[in-house]
């Protein structure tokens, strides 16, 4: 019997620590709350020397700054953070200093596909619906690794390790394909994930076998055809 128990909660371990699968889902942010947000576990955290994201985000937010993806760590709680400012341009933070992208816009009440690259050399670059920043530095020293001890979120900034919230940073909207890599993935890639073709998966995050837990009101909902901007034949 007691083999027994031992077998069912390895199992059930086994279950919960490979992730689930949210092709098709996304994450629902229905009020700027304070408290609402996502947590993201990485399969094997582990020192990041360069990195990749993307996601994808649907809004009507016009005004304050808030903040899609957010990885902080005990001593840089701006580790790697992605939000959008008050004045509609982007920032990425990395470590303690940051880049600003201007002159891009995007959709209001529509899908926006967002990708950022940050290399060995501390040069990172910002990809939105197709369209490329220029490569720039973000003025963090050079070498700099994102520590391991990092807590990562979507949906808010975090201030503090895991916490440290603003109203002015959540975020209102849906977020979906949210992936992450240990590397800075090719201008191909960057456009296939653009133009929704398959890709690569994130290898550091990956919205095809992803740990994560809601809290507030954020919560997991099946995409809504409506919400894909494409006509359905059959409906
Ligand atoms: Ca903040």
């Amino acid at each position: 019997m007691e083999n027994l128990t031992r077998i069912l909660l390895l199992v059930c371990f086994a279950v919960l620590s490979e992730g689930s699968d949210l092709t098709g889902s996304v994450f629902t942010f229905p009020t700027l709350g304070r408290v609402d947000h996502v947590t993201l576990t990485p399969a094997e955290r582990k020192p990041l020397s360069q990195a990749s994201l993307c996601l994808r985000f649907y809004t009507d937010q016009t005004t304050r700054s808030p903040c899609f993806f957010s990885l902080a760590t005990a001593t840089f709680t701006n580790a790697f953070l992605l939000c959008r400012m008050e004045g509609g341009f982007f920032r990425i933070h990395v470590g303690t200093a940051s880049a600003d992208f201007t002159g891009f816009t995007y959709n209001l009440n529509g899908w926006n596909s967002v990708c950022v690259t940050w290399d060995e050399e501390d040069v990172s670059q910002f990809f939105i619906n197709g369209q490329a920043s220029v490569r720039k530095l973000t003025l963090m020293r050079q070498g700099w690794k994102i520590p391991t001890d990092h807590s990562i979120i979507v949906g808010q900034d975090q201030d503090s390790y895991g916490g440290g919230f603003e109203t002015k940073n959540a975020f209102i909207g849906h977020l979906t394909d949210v992936h992450m890599w240990d590397h800075v993935i090719s201008p191909c890639a960057v456009q296939q994930f653009m133009d929704e073709m398959s890709i690569q998966p994130g290898n550091y995050l990956n919205w095809q076998s992803l740990k994560f837990e809601t809290h507030g009101r954020a919560k997991v909902e099946k995409k809504q055809f409506l919400l894909t901007g494409k006509q359905l034949l059959n409906c």
